[in-house]
């Protein structure tokens, strides 16, 4: 809480009662003969056409899903098809008012998202950027495509560009929006604003928070919806998302023009029905699905439900709320009732709804009704109908045919090229900043107090006779972070960073102490508890052309944000064909001392997930080095730091923690220690111990030991591990993650397989034990201590002489426990 807001008792004591205003339901009610002196007959006509485009697009593949034929075109799609047919007309009322600067954020049934939003974008666009965007996609791959034989003018082609973009993606074609990696759950189209469905239900609900948020810190125009399912209310990420989005701070802290609340509207399409769960009814409780909003904020989040199965009525709620929004006032709930006849996929056997629910949806379908209406208000003419919806299986036709034509559209080549995705999983780009303009910080760095005070201190740990500074004096790894991230504070204006507790409390660990002198807001910010959305907004912040560093206060808190963390970060610079970048760094801190749910080392968790850069360096040098090449990349990284040592100084780095800017490579293992009878690998704080052991060794044993700390998980260079183990022959793996299944492991088995000749015995890993993690005064039996190594030498590489183990490595414990699971 910041000082300046006084929470007074006499006022917040006092009695009271909090009274809810009342939530529009379906108060839409203008005769379309009324609507006319807003909408031009061409326009109310073009409606009916998107929303029929929508229909026959989804109509195909549902005949493809369920019958392998469309129009006398054969064909197998194995994959997924979540259909919308019978929600036409809520996308298309959603997509009305949009324009390309406004995003929209989808979900695994949004084909019909994509193509309303398209074909608005379509309109609304000159034929110069029209073309430029088609030819700017992949080089003008899909233009190409649609263009042969193409004899309308730009706008149809854009249209067959749509299709043929959504459709050869679907099919995971090499031609289609996102090079046939995204697929239908996750196709997408930056150009027009659409941003990546999700395949993930509530995916969307925290990532377009984000974008929002992206778009609020860098003043960029437009808005964001959230196009999520009415099921995905249980979900936690939409619900972060939302309690995010609802921060006061933006109206009650936030300064001049960036206060005000965020641009984002959540737009619940809402078929009532999460696959065969009736949300209403059975699965939630909120009755009408617009009510949740009431409990929100005092703006009841403006909530509404908007009947979908009307487009002018879902048209009529998108401008007001647009405006609500551009206004400062959001975030917006709206809760777009329509239904879906399709089944959630073409499996579904529709078990768990009537036939005749089906029918009297189907007795009021929205394309019906709204083309009896211009009939009736002489706008249209049957024929004229009937043209329109002819002209579309055309369209269709002419989509499928050319995307399932693998001459045409083949699919990505990894015969040819084996490592064509592999080489997709990471953008490995150089940016000093995302974006060119003036930063903004309240003072010039060097008048920074805590920038002064680090300037006092002592860059290496010892002094010229190798005795130690005093720990006030040392610069200490936190200063480190602390120094490469200010920097980049300085240098990248779209950089913000935020987390619980990241303001005025100084960061947890006090690395973040200073940067509320020299950040506004808008910057650096608090908040509130919900990992999910802390990744899942970093993502869509990323993901909108921002760069931002993210903090999870304890590593163990990283399961709040398991989704965004395995599912979300990772994958979308790969799913969007390398479109999309993902400049997020996460810091993590792994704690000590705090027991079973605080202490956890969990890099093995995330280095086992493709898509990830993983690092946890264990000194000031390496910090500040590793933070300022996360910084300087557009790819995700989890940046682990050890609660043990942010007090440590520099012990290896000749000449102490440079001063200027530096960069450690990402990847690159570090020899903190030249020996030649042994190679201990460390990661993370073991360091310190495998230095400690070094000694023992050394001095006991007459053994030298070759310290190599690893410095980086993924990616990592081996070189270095097998040069060295070349000249010892014996390899212990050490890490503070319990061993089994650890990234350890795969250390070693990885040094085995390439060094397998050299080798005196098979390398040995040191880990944690596979429990809890015990109190503090027990950690000692958890975490590999110095003596734990000289052990696992001693018996399973090469006796030491004399040397007395107090550690089981024997093989009768090592079966013995794996046969208890411990
Ligand atoms: C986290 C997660 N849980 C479960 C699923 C499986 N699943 C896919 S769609 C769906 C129903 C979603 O309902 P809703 O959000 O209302 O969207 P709708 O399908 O109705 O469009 C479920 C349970 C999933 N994809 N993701
Ligand atoms: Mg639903």
């Amino acid at each position: 809480m910041p000082k300046n807001q006084f929470i007074n008792p006499a006022e917040v004591r006092k009695p009271a009662q909090i009274s809810f205003g009342t939530i529009p339901v379906n108060q839409y009610n203008k005769p379309i003969t009324e609507e006319r002196e807003h909408f031009s007959d061409e326009a109310l006509i073009r409606i009916y056409r998107d929303m029929f485009i929508i229909r026959e697009f989804e109509s195909m593949l549902h005949e493809i899903k369920t019958k392998n034929e469309y129009q006398g075109i054969s064909y197998n799609h194995p994959g997924p098809a979540h259909l919308s047919i019978g929600q036409e007309a809520a996308a298309v009322g959603m997509a009305y008012h949009l324009t390309v600067d406004d995003y929209i954020f989808g979900s695994h049934r949004s084909h019909g998202e994509i193509l309303a939003k398209g074909l608005s974008a379509i309109h609304q666009l000159d034929d110069t950027q029209l073309i430029q965007i088609m030819e700017s996609h992949f080089g003008g791959q899909a233009l190409r495509i649609v263009e042969k034989g193409a004899s309308g003018n730009v706008k149809e082609l854009a249209v067959d560009f749509l299709l043929y973009g959504t459709l050869a993606e679907i099919f995971a074609r090499e031609t289609g929006f996102n090079k046939g990696l995204g697929g239908s759950m996750h196709a997408f189209f930056t150009p027009f604003g659409v941003y990546p469905n999700n395949a993930i239900v509530g995916g969307s609900g925290d990532i377009s928070v984000g974008a929002a948020l992206y778009k609020k810190v860098n003043r960029k125009p437009g808005i964001v919806v959230a196009n999520i399912g009415d099921a995905s209310m249980g979900c936690g990420p939409v619900w972060e998302g939302i309690s995010f989005a609802a921060m006061d701070q933006f109206r009650a802290l936030w300064e001049g023009e960036y206060q005000g609340g965020l641009p984002i509207l959540f737009n619940f399409m809402n078929n009532q029905y999460g696959m065969g769960g009736q949300t209403q009814g059975e699965t939630m409780g909120y009755d009408i699905l617009a009510r949740v909003g009431a409990g929100v904020n005092p703006d009841m989040m403006h909530a509404e439900r908007v009947d979908g199965y009307n487009p002018l009525a879902v048209i009529d709620a998108f401008k007001r709320k647009k405006e609500l929004l551009i206004n400062k006032q959001g975030p917006v709930l709206l809760d777009t009732l329509t239904y879906r006849y399709s089944g959630h996929s073409p499996s579904d056997a529709s078990s768990y709804r009537s036939k005749e629910e089906v029918d009297a949806w189907l007795e009021v379908d929205s394309i019906k009704g709204y083309g009896e209406s211009l009939v009736e208000a002489g706008i249209a003419s049957e024929d004229m109908l009937d043209d329109i919806r002819q002209q579309i299986v055309g369209l269709v036709v002419k989509a499928i045919k050319l995307s399932v034509d693998d001459n045409v559209s083949p699919h990505m080549d990894i015969t040819g090229n084996p490592e064509l995705i592999g080489s997709m999983m990471f953008s490995n780009g150089s940016a000093d900043k995302m974006e060119d303009r003036p930063v903004e910080a309240l003072m010039p760095l060097q008048e920074n107090p805590r920038v002064q005070q680090i300037a006092k201190k002592e860059r290496f740990a010892f002094d010229k006779d190798g005795k130690p500074f005093s720990k006030l004096k040392q610069y200490q790894l936190r200063d480190g972070i602390f120094e490469a991230i200010i920097d980049r504070f300085y240098k990248d204006p779209t950089l913000v960073a935020y987390g619980e507790e990241n303001r005025d409390w100084g960061g947890a660990f006090a690395v973040y102490r200073g940067l509320t002198e020299a950040l506004p807001y808008n910057r650096l910010f608090n908040a509130p508890i919900s990992e999910g959305a802390i990744v899942g907004t970093a993502i869509g912040y990323g993901m909108a052309g921002g760069r931002v560093i993210a903090e999870i206060m304890y590593c163990d808190f990283l399961g709040r944000a398991g989704d965004e963390v395995f599912n979300q970060l990772p994958k979308w610079q790969a799913m969007s064909g390398n479109i999309i970048k993902m400049p997020v760094v996460i810091r993590v801190s792994v704690g000590s001392k705090y027991g079973a749910q605080h202490s956890q080392d969990w890099t093995s968790l995330v280095a086992h997930i493709p898509g990830l850069k993983v690092l946890f360096p264990a000194t000031p040098y390496d910090a500040k080095g590793l933070m300022n090449a996360a910084l300087q990349g557009t790819d995700p990284v989890i940046f682990f730091e050890s609660q043990r040592i942010y007090d440590i100084g520099e012990q290896f780095h000749e000449g102490g923690v440079p001063e200027g800017y530096y960069e450690v490579p990402i990847g690159e293992p570090d020899i903190k220690r030249a020996g030649n009878d042994i190679t201990i690998l460390t990661v993370g704080a073991t360091l310190y111990r495998a230095m400690e052991a070094a000694e023992i060794l050394q001095n006991t044993y007459g053994m030298s030991a070759e310290i190599i700390d690893a410095r980086s998980l993924v990616p990592f260079n081996y070189q270095p591990v097998i040069d060295s183990v070349k000249k010892t022959g014996r390899l212990v793996v050490t890490g503070d993650a319990n061993t089994r299944g650890s990234f350890l492991n795969d250390m070693a088995r990885t040094v085995t397989d390439i060094a397998f000749d050299h080798l005196d015995a098979p390398p040995v890993v040191v880990g944690a034990r596979n429990w809890i993690v015990p109190a503090h005064e027990l950690e000692n039996y958890y975490f590999p201590q110095a003596h734990w190594l000289i052990d696992a030498i001693h018996q399973r590489i090469v006796p030491l002489p004399g040397h007395q183990a107090k550690e089981d490595y024997n093989d009768k414990i090592m079966l013995q426990r794996s046969k208890d699971g411990v």
